[in-house]
């Protein structure tokens, strides 16, 4: 099989697993949504490459908030564009969460957007007009910088407000991805 790997905690567990799995024999490639994703499956001895021939057959990540209809924010991790890019090349995504990232509606904390560094205060402008009070995160001192040299603005969204109706228009901003999806 060709397995995608998530990032964040709950996705390292998935990673040690099937690293004993892999250490008793078990034969798969794996695509990982982030460096550090990479770096501790390669260490755990699975074998991970940068570009496949043909669709991920599993993909099993973790999630930062999972509404009832099963959408889902994810990027609490920073590893929000990669972890998009991995789902969408999957044929079938296995998300593995606590019960705490359950919600009624999707917004509870902030809802990360990647933003490429060039222009990105105009990227945040556009956010702000949305009412989404964008913050980058690490601030001005030390911002965060994701695998792919991008920042990121955390967003709130406001109580009347779908995350779910605001990822499409956040999409159609051409400097900016987002992971609140289906
Ligand atoms: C990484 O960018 C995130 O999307 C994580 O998958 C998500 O934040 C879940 O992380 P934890 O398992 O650490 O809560």
């Amino acid at each position: 099989m060709l397995v995608g790997l998530g990032s964040g905690s709950t996705a390292a567990c998935f990673i040690d697993a099937l690293g004993r799995r892999v250490a008793d024999g078990l034969r798969i490639t794996a695509v990982s949504s982030s460096i550090a994703s990479a770096d501790q499956a390669r260490a755990l001895g699975i074998d991970v490459v940068e570009q496949v021939d043909r669709v991920i057959d599993l993909t099993v990540d973790g999630a930062d908030e999972i509404d009832p209809q099963l959408d889902l924010v994810k990027g609490l991790g920073g590893a929000l564009l990669r972890e998009k890019v991995v789902a969408a090349a999957s044929a079938r995504m296995v998300v593995v969460a606590t019960e705490d990232k359950l919600v009624d509606r999707l917004g509870r904390g902030p809802m990360p957007v990647e933003v490429l560094p060039f222009l990105w205060e105009t990227t945040a402008w556009r956010l702000d007009a949305l009412k989404l009070r964008p913050v980058r995160r690490g601030g001005d001192a030390s911002p965060f910088v994701s695998d792919n040299g991008n920042f990121i603005l955390d967003c709130a969204v406001p109580r009347r407000r779908s995350a779910v109706r605001l990822a499409p228009v956040l999409e159609a901003i051409p400097e900016s991805w987002v992971t609140a999806c289906s």
